[in-house]
């Protein structure tokens, strides 16, 4: 009994031994509907404009929530504020929990959407920080430069923007800003952080798309993630109301997980082509069936007989040979299935449902 014991328990230790090592990979899909505050640490607050009244007294607030929603569920960081004769403003913001200054080489993938209820003013910043966010400052401390009193230069040297905007007059300016102008919709992007120091933004997964900017880090910080929204209003323009979603998020570790990672999209991008041969299959013999309609009613019109008996064989052969290209795309999902099990991954539950 007592060695029966011993073996549950080796065999115990070996699987959670092998689950440690799937946690390599951080991810968050928001799809619970509770803020996970092992992952994210979130903030905000409301400000002025002026150096010598930086708090403000616009009544600007701020929110952070995890929808759950049947298509896509979500946490959102939201700023708003009232209509008013003078310039009051705020910022609310989401940032990882995960110092990736730790030696190792990541790839962030990340869905985000930016929405906002007015035209004006709606500015989204995407940086690596040691975390500092100043307790009074102008509400444009976060793309002015050189920085507002009371922030110094100093005061921002762990904090690097790799979200820009080119304004037709000034040039690049930190953050992305929407000015009478749609947003940009959800989207999925990704950041690749270099041990040695450089961060990259682009706007596709996996480090594909566009380049759209890349940063130098300094070693002495720690680099953590962090996703802001900023809104702001003066006399003459509507109060605020500004949103940013993210929709998923992980961190991938090294090249075996980011390998392990692209191998899933891949099973993905084939489950979809399974899905439109199917489709294509039915039409197919929707267009069979109706050719031995045809034939059964002996109304051949213009048509020879032979004709269309030739029609429908060679409508079956089409069929039979999809039915063989699915069985070889079955095959090779099998074989990116083996591969990742290999790399000590699980099976999607996906990939469980279509078995
Ligand atoms: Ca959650
Ligand atoms: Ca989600
Ligand atoms: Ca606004």
């Amino acid at each position: 009994m007592k060695r029966l014991c011993l073996m549950i328990c080796v065999f115990g230790l070996m699987v959670s031994a092998g689950d440690t090592s799937l946690m390599r990979t951080i991810s968050d899909d928001f799809e619970d509907g509770v803020i996970d505050t092992s992952l994210w640490i979130v903030g905000g607050g409301g400000r002025g404009w002026r150096a010598d009244d930086p708090i403000g007294a616009g009544d600007w607030d701020y929110s952070h929530e995890e929808f759950i929603d049947p298509t896509d569920g979500y946490l959102r960081t939201r700023v708003w504020g009232p209509p008013s004769g003078l310039t009051y403003g705020g910022e609310a913001w989401v940032c990882t929990v995960q110092n990736f200054n730790d030696g190792k080489n990541y790839v962030i993938n990340f869905t985000w959407e930016p929405e906002f209820l007015d035209y004006h003013s709606n500015w989204y910043y995407i940086q690596i920080t040691d975390g500092y966010i100043p307790e009074r400052a102008d509400y444009h401390w976060l793309n002015r430069w050189p920085p507002l009193p009371p922030v110094t230069e100093a005061d921002l040297a762990g904090t690097y923007n790799l979200l820009w905007h080119t304004d037709p007059v000034n040039g690049p300016i930190r953050g992305l800003n929407f000015e009478n102008s749609p947003s940009i919709g959800k989207v999925s992007w990704s950041i690749a952080i270099d041990e040695a120091g450089v961060a990259r933004l682009y706007d596709g997964p996996d480090t594909t798309g566009s380049l759209l900017h890349e940063a130098t880090l300094d070693l002495s910080y720690p680099w953590y993630v962090r996703w802001i929204v900023s809104d702001g209003t003066s006399s003459g323009f509507p109060g605020g109301d500004a949103r940013l979603k993210l929709y998923d998020y992980s961190a991938l570790c090294g090249p075996a997980d980011i390998a392990a990672a692209r191998i899933q999209a891949s099973i993905a991008e084939k489950d979809d082509a399974l899905g439109r041969i199917d489709a294509a299959l039915e039409i197919e013999w929707a267009a069979y069936e109706a050719l031995e309609e045809l034939l059964e009613s002996e109304d051949y019109g213009d048509l020879k007989k032979g004709d269309i008996v030739a029609a429908k064989q060679k409508i079956h052969s089409a069929i039979q040979h999809q039915e063989q290209s699915k069985k070889a795309l079955e095959k090779s999902i099998e074989k990116l299935e083996d591969s990742l099990a290999l790399l000590g991954w699980p099976v999607s539950p996906k990939t469980n449902q279509r078995r």
